[in-house]
């Protein structure tokens, strides 16, 4: 099994983490973003949305990283409360993976990662965006009243959301007034100390970019429409 990934890209991170938390062995298949590796025609067959992460499962293609996670599980572990059977609990796990990538990461993803990697400047409605999403995920917590998003024990929507939240460290940005949020956050780095090592990676990447912009060899990235970049 490949997993073609980006090394500092949250939906790839939480693919990693999936794999490494069901023990699947995997070749990681660095993806160059920077140099648009992701863009050219050979990626394309793998992925026709030109987004990573791609999972090659003997030839069994799968984007979008919601769709891999739950891949695995069911695929490689279908008995793992990772993934809960129950349908209850287990709409509960898709919805807040689903709320992670359509609004809560979408928002942080605008006002963290694009910055640095785009010309999209960060900007005050950015800002109460995220906010936002804080806010939403906050009252979650607090509806569930649970140590993890859904329940007492991890599940994939953890992993999902953590990914998801990670990149606002790496640029400092500030959440413990979601204390909720806050605590669930250090609960998974204190009780997972191997899946959030793959996230540190992420996040030191991350704010390495934060830090120096310049480093970045955008010249070669012909996107079709994100603003690029003149560093
Ligand atoms: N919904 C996709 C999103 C993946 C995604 O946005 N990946 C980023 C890298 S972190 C990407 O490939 N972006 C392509 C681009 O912006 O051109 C997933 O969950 O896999």
């Amino acid at each position: 099994m490949k997993l073609h990934a980006v090394s500092d890209g949250p939906p790839s991170l939480a693919c990693r983490m999936v794999l490494k938390a069901l023990n699947i062995p995997f070749d990681l298949v660095p993806v160059n973003f920077n140099t648009g590796e992701h863009l050219t025609d050979e990626y394309f067959k793998l992925n026709p949305q030109k987004e990573i992460p791609v999972l090659d499962d003997n030839g069994f293609l799968l984007s979008e990283s919601i769709a891999i996670m739950q891949y695995l599980c069911d695929q490689y572990a279908p008995e793992n409360p990772i993934y809960p059977k129950e349908p209850k609990q287990r709409a509960l796990v898709n919805h807040r993976m689903c709320f992670n990538m359509a609004f809560y990461y979408n928002y942080i993803s605008q006002y963290t990662m694009a910055p640095i990697f785009f010309d999209y400047p960060r900007s005050d409605m950015g800002k109460k965006k995220v906010e936002l999403a804080l806010n939403v995920f906050e009252t979650y917590l607090k509806a569930t009243n649970t140590k993890y998003a859904t329940g007492d024990c991890i599940t994939i929507a953890d992993i999902a959301l953590v990914a998801g939240t990670l990149p606002l460290e790496a640029i400092g940005y500030k959440f413990e007034h979601y204390p909720l949020v806050t605590k669930w956050y250090s609960t998974f780095k204190s009780e997972n100390p191997g899946l959030w090592e793959i996230a540190q990676a992420g996040v030191d990447e991350i704010a390495g970019f934060e830090q120096n912009p310049a480093s970045l060899d955008l010249s070669k990235l012909n996107h079709p429409f994100h603003p690029i970049k003149k560093n």
